[in-house]
């Protein structure tokens, strides 16, 4: 099958796919921005299951059920805290992305949904968050089978203008 990138704008918990990647913390057990609407929507289950998980150390990921959502897995990551960019930041994001896409592949899982990770309340810088998921997800999804079709979800314009122009030019 082709492998395909695509960029939306909306509200990642409306998606009908597969797979949805939640920009968590290191407990699991919810939060404000994308987790607290994932958690809202795929309602009390999933909190439970987090809790079995016991929590996600930043660059790592797991796996959960649903629930409520249409989308069959979520797919909980730990993106780094930016602070002065000298802090691994870098490392710890790609590592996000690397490690989400492979739980993904692991699962056969054809269809993903990113939200634009630590670029909320982690405070990321936006542009080179963008870089650093388009370039990780271009190079793993032609090295394997799974995922074949990763969708970025930017909630915000600025957002979504970066990865335009990103996904456009090159
Ligand atoms: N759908 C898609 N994207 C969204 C949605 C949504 N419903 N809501 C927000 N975003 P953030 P972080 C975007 O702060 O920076 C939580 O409290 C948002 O515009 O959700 O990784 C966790 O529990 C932004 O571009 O995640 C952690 O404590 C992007 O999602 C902490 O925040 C990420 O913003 C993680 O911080």
């Amino acid at each position: 099958m082709q492998k395909s990138i695509e960029l939306v704008k909306t509200d990642i918990t409306t998606l009908d796919i597969d797979a949805i990647v939640n920009a968590a913390n290191q407990s699991l057990l919810g939060g404000g921005g994308v987790d607290g609407a994932i958690h809202r929507a795929a309602g009390p289950d999933l909190l439970a299951e987090c809790k079995k998980i016991g929590g996600c150390p930043t660059g790592e990921a797991k796996i959960t059920k649903g629930y409520n959502l249409k989308a069959k897995y979520i797919i909980h990551t730990v993106g780094p805290i930016w602070k002065s960019g000298t802090e691994n930041e870098t490392v710890l994001l790609r590592k996000a992305y690397t490690n989400s896409l492979s739980i993904a592949n692991e699962h056969r899982i054809k269809t993903i949904a990113f939200p634009n990770i630590s670029t909320g309340v982690y405070g990321f810088p936006k542009q080179l968050a963008a870089e650093i998921a388009i370039k990780i997800t271009r190079a793993f999804i032609e090295k394997n089978k799974y995922p074949q079709k990763v969708i970025f979800v930017c909630f915000d314009e600025e957002n979504y203008n970066i990865y335009n122009a990103i996904l456009k030019n090159n």
